[in-house]
Formats: structure tokens, C-alpha cells, sequence
């Protein structure tokens, strides 16, 4: 990877733009020098999966009653489906090569993107992630690291010229300069790594996202020579397409586990789903709502407790809204919790 690259990564870590990933600043030269990782690797073999929507992913904002799910969690995991056919490729370089090996699918200290951009794949545009010319911005990467000295490809160029299209469809202003993504602003940071509350501030713009967020892919230019992917076991499940907030809040950890079996959803567990869940619920304007917010009220976890109280904020008026605080405070012995209902709406 290039120097400036690798100094871009540095940046970013010391301006604290990973948040609560320090998994991310774990020996960061094993990110930015693959032989730092492996030092038998002679050369890196990148691979691109199309995962284009056969939809807008934004026509699910409007129905505000429904969560979005992001595009690239609406269907099978693609860590599972990717790391399986890269192994059967990578088997098959050991038979004919007779090489060594390491196969990576995002969750290594690899630095995909620029990895990708290095070897032609695309390039790493304004909105951080690589883009190709043929797929638009709806590419998984994996990545095989090989003992082979293999000659390299030419590294693609930059095409976003005067374009900021992702960087001014944006909810949260996640982009601190072209190029550039302070992931403590990042929706899909937000509702997918955080742990604990979703910080305030960013609580409406998150509107009914539940799981990750696409609309800085979704603007790109470059999608419109995006097909529609073909890997079947990618394919959006119609079940996640507009799931129904109110059926969503009714899961428990089974019924959780089963609606996201062999999902990338299945990894933030049902309560910080519902967490999340709770937040598109307060945005929802949908009264009919209430009643599962209330119920979420006595969950046995806080953290959904809080996110109910301030899903209720939202949808009661003030006077409701005071009266069932205070009979909540009665007995709500959280601190996190009845900061929720103590806070101003
Ligand atoms: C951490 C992580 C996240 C974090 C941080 C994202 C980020 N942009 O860093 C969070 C949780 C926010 C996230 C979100 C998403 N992620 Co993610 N994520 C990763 C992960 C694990 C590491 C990325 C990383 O190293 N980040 C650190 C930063 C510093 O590195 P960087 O983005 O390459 O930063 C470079 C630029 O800033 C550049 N730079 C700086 N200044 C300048 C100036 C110029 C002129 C240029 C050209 C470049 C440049 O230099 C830096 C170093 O290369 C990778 C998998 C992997 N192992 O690589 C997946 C990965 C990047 N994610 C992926 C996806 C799909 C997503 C989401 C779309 C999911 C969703 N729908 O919610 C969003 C997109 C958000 C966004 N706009 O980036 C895919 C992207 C595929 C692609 N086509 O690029 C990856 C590659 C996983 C995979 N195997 O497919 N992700
Ligand atoms: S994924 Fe959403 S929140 Fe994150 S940078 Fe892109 S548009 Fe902004
Ligand atoms: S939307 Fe425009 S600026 Fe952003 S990545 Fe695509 S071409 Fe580049």
C-alpha cells in the first residue's frame, strides 16, 4: 500500500475517527504492510462479489412504519458465502502452484479498499469505498494472500472528478472531507458496532435505518451500469426487504435468532436490534406504535428500556409523555434508563 495511504490510515486513527473499534488500531502496520501480517506473502489476489440491488435502497425510507435494512444485509451473510468460494479458488492455486496461502473476507487486518483500488478492482471514491466502473459502489471484497510472485495489475484511476454526490447525501455530515469518514457519525457504525445508547444528536437522522445505512453508495453516479447480483444465497430475503417495525418489536432472543439465521443482522444480537429498532420507531410518527414502545418499556434490558423511553418521547405529547415518565421513575432503577426519561425530549 501506498506511504500516503498507509499515513492517511494513521490519521484517521489519531483523530479518533474509529470510535469504540480498537480492534482497528491494533498494530495498524499489519493493515498498512501485508508482510507485516504474513511475511511469507509475495503477492495479494483481490476479489470483487457484485451485490447490486434489483431496487432503489432508499424506497424503503418513505415507509416510515417499515425499518431498512441495508442492501448488503438483506440476504445470506457474505462473509460465509465469499470466504467458501474464495477457499475453493484458493485450493485450487495450491494444487496447480503448488503455493501457500491465506484467504481474508473483511473481519483480518487487511486493508481492503486500497488493496482492491492497487489492483484494479476500482477506486477508493469520496464516500471511502472502492467503486468500479462496471458495478458502481456495490462490491464485497475478499482478498488471498499467496506465496506466488505474481506480476501486478495496473491500479485503477480516480473517477469521481467534481462529483460529491455521496458526500451531500449524507444524513449525519459523516464526511469530514472528501476522502475522509469519521465513523462516530457513520449510521452503519451507529447502529451496528455501538454498544450502548445511540448518542442523541444522531437519533432523528437515523430515521427508520435499523441495520447499516446506503445511501452515500446509493447516490453514486457510477451505479447506473450496477446489475442486479446474481449470487442467490446474496439475494435480498423478502422478509427483510420493509420488515414491519411493529412485528420487529415483538422478537424475541428465538424469535431474533430465527429471523436472522445465517444473517450478517444475527451478529448485534436481538437487544441492540431493538435498540435500534426503537429509534425508527420514535421516528415513525405512526401512533399505532405506542403500544409496542410501551411493552418495551419493562424489557429486561436497559438498554432497550432507554431506547423505549425515547421512542415514547417522541410519539406522546408532552403531557402523556410526563405522566408516564413519572410513573416509570417510580420504580426504574437505571441510571442510563431514567436519564432517558428525565432528558428533554
Ligand atoms: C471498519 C470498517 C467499517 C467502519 C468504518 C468505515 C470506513 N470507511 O473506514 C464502518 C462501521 C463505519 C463501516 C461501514 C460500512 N462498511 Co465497512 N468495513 C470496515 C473494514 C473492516 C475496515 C475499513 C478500514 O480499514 N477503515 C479505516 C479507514 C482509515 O480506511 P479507509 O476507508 O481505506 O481510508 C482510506 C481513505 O480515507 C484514504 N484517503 C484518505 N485521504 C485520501 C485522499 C485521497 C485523494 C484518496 C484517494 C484517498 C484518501 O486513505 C485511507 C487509507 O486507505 C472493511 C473491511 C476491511 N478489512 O478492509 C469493511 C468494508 C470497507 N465495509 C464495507 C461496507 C459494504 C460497508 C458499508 C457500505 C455497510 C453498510 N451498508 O452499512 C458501510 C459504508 C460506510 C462508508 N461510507 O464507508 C465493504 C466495502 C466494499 C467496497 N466496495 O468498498 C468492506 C471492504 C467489507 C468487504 N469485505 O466488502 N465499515
Ligand atoms: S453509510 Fe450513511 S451515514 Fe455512513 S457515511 Fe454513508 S451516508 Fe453517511
Ligand atoms: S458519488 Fe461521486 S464523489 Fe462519491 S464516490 Fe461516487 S463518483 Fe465519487
Amino acid at each position: 500500500m501506498s506511504a500516503e495511504r498507509a499515513a492517511a490510515f494513521e490519521r484517521f486513527l489519531a483523530e479518533g475517527h474509529h470510535g469504540d473499534m480498537d480492534w482497528l488500531a491494533r498494530e495498524p502496520s499489519r493493515r498498512t504492510d501485508p508482510a507485516t501480517l504474513w511475511s511469507d506473502v509475495r503477492s495479494v489476489i483481490m476479489l470483487g462479489v457484485n451485490y447490486g440491488p434489483d431496487e432503489d435502497p432508499r424506497a424503503v425510507l418513505a415507509a416510515r412504519s417499515r425499518g431498512a435494512i441495508s442492501v448488503y444485509a438483506r440476504g445470506g451473510d457474505y462473509h460465509d458465502i465469499i470466504k467458501k468460494n474464495l477457499k475453493a479458488l484458493a485450493r485450487w492455486l495450491v494444487a496447480t502452484a503448488g503455493c501457500d496461502v491465506k484467504v481474508f473476507v473483511d473481519t483480518a487486518a487487511v486493508m481492503e479498499k486500497p488493496l482492491a483500488e492497487a489492483a484494479g478492482l476500482g477506486w477508493q471514491g469520496k464516500h471511502t469505498n472502492l467503486v468500479s466502473r462496471g458495478f458502481g459502489s456495490w462490491l464485497f471484497l475478499g482478498a488471498i494472500y499467496t506465496t506466488l510472485d505474481l506480476p501486478a495489475d495496473t491500479s485503477e484511476q480516480d473517477h469521481c472528478g467534481s462529483c460529491r454526490a455521496c458526500l451531500d447525501s449524507c444524513p449525519t455530515a459523516a464526511f469530514p472531507a472528501p476522502y475522509q469518514l469519521d465513523a462516530r457519525r457513520c449510521i452503519s457504525y451507529l447502529t451496528i458496532e455501538t454498544k450502548g445508547p445511540i448518542p442523541r444528536e444522531f437519533r432523528k437522522a437515523i430515521g427508520n435505518r435499523i441495520y447499516g445505512c446506503d445511501d452515500c453508495l446509493a447516490a453514486c453516479p457510477w451505479n447506473k451500469f450496477a446489475q442486479a447480483g446474481r449470487e442467490a444465497k446474496l439475494a435480498a430475503r423478502e422478509a427483510l426487504r420493509a420488515p414491519s417495525l411493529a412485528e420487529l418489536a415483538a422478537l424475541d432472543d428465538a424469535g431474533f435468532r430465527a429471523l436472522f439465521t445465517k444473517s450478517p443482522v444475527k451478529r448485534v444480537g436481538r437487544d441492540r436490534f431493538l435498540r435500534n429498532v426503537l429509534i425508527a420507531i420514535g421516528n415513525s410518527g405512526d401512533a399505532t406504535l405506542v403500544g409496542a414502545a410501551e411493552r418495551l418499556t419493562s424489557d429486561p434490558n436497559p438498554l432497550v428500556r432507554g431506547a423505549a423511553a425515547w421512542a415514547l418521547a417522541q410519539l406522546l405529547d408532552a403531557e402523556g409523555f410526563a405522566r408516564r415518565a413519572h410513573a416509570a421513575l417510580g420504580f426504574e432503577a437505571d441510571d442510563s434508563v431514567r436519564a432517558e426519561w428525565q432528558a428533554p425530549r
